[in-house]
C-alpha cells in the first residue's frame, strides 16, 4: 500500500475541473486518504520545488504554484504511485497522451494542471509540505473487496 501526493495546481481550479479531476482517482478505485484547499505558501512552494532550484523555469513555478488556491490530496492504494504518474501523463500537455488528464485537460507547457510525486522517497518528502499526520486518514473503503481480490487483499495489507 503507498500513499502519494497529488496537488490540483491554480489552473485546475480557476478551470473548475477539480471535481472532474478527483473523479478519475476514485474511478480507478484510489483512496482519498487526505484532501484540503489552500494557498500554498511561498516556502511550501520552495520546499516542494528544492529539486528545481537551479533550473530557469524555477522562478515561474513558484509564482504558478502561489498564484491561486489548489487542491492537495494524499491518494493511496497499491502501486498509488505509478498509477497515479500514469494518470497524469506527460508534463506538457500537448504531449500528454489522450486519457490521461493532462492529455484531455492541458495544451500548455507552463499550465499542466496537477502535480503527483514520481517516487516513494519524493512522497515521503512532499507529503509532510502540505499534511500534518492526523490529517491522513486511516480507513476501510466500503467497497474495497471489490476493488482488490480477497488474495491480494491479505497480500498487501489492503
Ligand atoms: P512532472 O510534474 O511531470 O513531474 P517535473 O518534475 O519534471 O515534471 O517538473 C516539475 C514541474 O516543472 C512540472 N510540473 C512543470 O510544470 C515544470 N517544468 C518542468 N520542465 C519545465 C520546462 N522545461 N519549462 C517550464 N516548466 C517546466
Amino acid at each position: 500500500m503507498e500513499r502519494t501526493l497529488v496537488i490540483i495546481k491554480p489552473d485546475g481550479v480557476q478551470r473548475q475541473l477539480v471535481g472532474q479531476i478527483i473523479s478519475r482517482f476514485e474511478n480507478k478505485g484510489l483512496k482519498i486518504a487526505g484532501l484540503k484547499m489552500l494557498q500554498v505558501t511561498k516556502a511550501q512552494a520552495q520546499k516542494l520545488y528544492e529539486a528545481h532550484k537551479k533550473k530557469n523555469f524555477y522562478a515561474g513555478l513558484l509564482k504558478f504554484i502561489t498564484a491561486g488556491p489548489v487542491v492537495s490530496l494524499v491518494i493511496e492504494g497499491v502501486q498509488a504511485i505509478a498509477i497515479c504518474r500514469k494518470m497524469l501523463g506527460a508534463t506538457f500537455g500537448p504531449d500528454a497522451d489522450p486519457g490521461t488528464i493532462r492529455g484531455d485537460f492541458a495544451a500548455s507547457i507552463s499550465y499542466n494542471l496537477i502535480h503527483a510525486s514520481d517516487s516513494a522517497e519524493s512522497a515521503g518528502y512532499e507529503i509532510p509540505i502540505f499534511f500534518h499526520p492526523e490529517e491522513i486518514i486511516s480507513y476501510q473503503l466500503n467497497d474495497s473487496k471489490w476493488i482488490y481480490h480477497p488474495e491480494e487483499e491479505k497480500e498487501l495489507g489492503v
